[in-house]
């Protein structure tokens, strides 16, 4: 699937427009009058332009999401009209896939391969939540005297969503899609660098046409429109994806107006092999663990721990497929490596490949930003893997976001289990063995929310996706997901109407 330049411009919108923020059912331009450009990473070149919001365009959303869910109805609105509106938003994206993956690849730098895959998750997301919106929820009680106890699940009011730059339209779309099934009105923030296809996902949104308010796209900083939002005592709810010193002043910040709040943040996953795995599904998933999306994945299996016993045959053949991961341009076929998002996050990974080095990791390749030719116009990392690490270096206990490998040493299961919970994070983790009793049992010792045996990444939208420890708090997807945006309601119903006789006074 290779685009030629002109087409690739065609999925372009022309950076002489300013594109714009959807508040109440209108495309609107921030009161700031500040534009802000946007890059393609592979190349540096300009993508497109975009408003900068401001607090005050935050507060106008938010306003206008309160009216909408609380004046104007959508508070009781049905959940068959919304699971058709889900319907309708599913299949104009799925019917433009290829547009918007190929939009999401000169944006984000992933390759073409993966930004389907998202599209197409994307798309599997809205089905499944317009799906959910109509199902039971609630229960009944059998209660002494004469009384009907039930419980019926409310949306939650107003939700703030705040979402990150490695999975622009992806993660946004999720909590779009299990928010609106729950009836709820929301505010959407993207990333400052990836707000191309969540732009575009508003376009089908505003053709399908939602009751003014009830979706709404915000565009600006994190520092002061996603504060905003998570200030703004008129927010019921934030739901973030993002780093986890960002969500710590999230979790501050929300603290003052007892804000409902759920983070899935960032992870510093293991990945073990025994000696006794499948030699080849493991190096294979090993490279795959980190390397997908540059390493810009959450949950990506950042430190591979490695039975010492195997790590003379495996660690050459990982060094030898690692150095094949054929690089470039997400869009130009074959290419399984695109650049890193901007040219600030390159510096920040470089950064951490020095500090690897001086700690005295091994490096066993890569360390290197790419340079020759047209990639010297991009953001281009080499695979890169560091043995002979401790525990305690910081390349072995801070998330990276890149494509870099800290590979760690254990002598028996109980080694295996200490160092992979010895970080702060607890996201993902998996295990390679074919002794089916001790790869689960190693398994249920993890201390993450994300597990593999014998594969890794594969998720999956009916499942719950988030952490454990500083990994964050609450779920986005499956029926969890769902729940996240719901209240609990308690109704008695007294069967027996009449006076209770409590105080005897008449
Ligand atoms: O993320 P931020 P950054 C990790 C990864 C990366 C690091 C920093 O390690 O290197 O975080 O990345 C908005 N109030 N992850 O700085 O800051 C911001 O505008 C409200 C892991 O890009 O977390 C964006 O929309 N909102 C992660 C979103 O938060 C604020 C994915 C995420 O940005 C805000 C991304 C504030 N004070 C990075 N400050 C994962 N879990 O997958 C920023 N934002």
């Amino acid at each position: 699937m290779i685009l030629e330049t002109a087409d690739i411009k065609s999925v372009l919108t022309s950076s002489n427009t300013t594109q714009k923020m959807y508040i109440n059912g209108e495309w609107v331009l921030s009161e700031s009058n500040q534009t802000s450009n946007i890059v393609n990473p592979a190349n540096g070149e300009l993508i497109g332009t975009v408003t900068v919001g401001t607090e005050e365009d935050a507060k106008k959303a938010i306003e206008a999401a309160r009216k909408a869910f609380y004046e104007n109805g959508w508070m009781n609105s049905r959940a068959r009209d919304r699971s058709e509106l889900l319907l309708q938003i599913s299949n104009k994206l799925e019917e433009r896939k290829e547009e918007f993956a190929y939009l999401e690849t000169l944006n984000n730098g992933k390759t073409l391969r993966e930004s389907l895959g998202d599209v197409e998750d994307a798309v599997n997301q809205l089905r499944y939540y317009a799906g959910l919106a109509t199902k039971p929820h609630g229960q009944t009680f059998d209660v002494p005297d004469d009384i009907q106890a039930m419980v019926v699940r409310e949306p939650i009011g107003v939700v703030g969503i705040i979402v990150p730059w490695n999975y622009p339209l992806v993660m946004a779309n999720q909590k779009i899609a299990a928010a609106i099934a729950a009836g709820c009105s929301i505010v959407v923030k993207p990333a400052e660098i990836t707000p191309l296809s969540l732009i575009r996902l508003f376009e089908i949104i505003d053709e399908i046409g939602f009751p003014p308010g009830v979706v709404n796209l915000v565009l600006g900083s994190g520092r002061k429109v996603g504060a905003e939002l998570v200030s703004n005592p008129n927010v019921d709810k934030i739901s973030f994806t993002g780093g986890t010193d960002t969500g710590i002043k999230l979790m501050k910040s929300a603290a003052d107006t007892v804000k409902k709040i759920s983070l899935e943040l960032g992870g510093k996953s293991p990945n073990i092999v025994f000696a006794d795995a499948d030699f080849d599904t493991a190096v294979d998933y090993a490279l795959y663990a980190i390397f997908a999306n540059q390493g810009q994945v959450c949950s990506a299996g950042s430190r591979l721990l490695l039975e010492e016993s195997l790590y003379e045959k495996f660690v050459p053949e990982l060094v030898r497929r690692a150095k094949m991961i054929k690089i470039g341009p997400g869009w130009n076929d074959g290419i399984e490596m695109g650049p890193l998002v901007s040219e600030a996050h390159m510096n920040t990974v470089l950064n951490y490949i020095e500090i690897g080095k001086n700690e005295g990791a091994t490096l066993l390749c890569g360390g290197n930003r790419m340079i020759e030719g047209d990639f010297g116009k991009g953001y281009f990392v080499e695979p890169t893997i560091f043995g002979d690490t401790t525990p305690d270096m910081r390349i072995v206990q801070e998330e990276i976001f890149g494509p870099v490998l800290a590979i760690q040493t254990f002598k028996t299961e109980k080694e295996a289990i200490e160092l992979a919970n010895g970080t702060a994070f607890g996201l993902a983790g998996a295990v390679f063995s074919q002794d089916g009793a001790k790869a689960q049992r190693v398994i249920r010792q993890l201390r993450a929310g994300i597990t593999w045996i014998n594969t890794y990444h594969p998720t999956f939208n009916e499942a719950p996706w988030g952490g454990y420890k500083q990994s964050g708090i609450g779920r986005d997807l499956g029926t969890y997901g769902f729940e996240e945006y719901l209240e609990t309601k308690q109704i008695n119903i007294n069967l027996k109407v009449e006076p209770s006789g409590f105080f005897e006074g008449q």
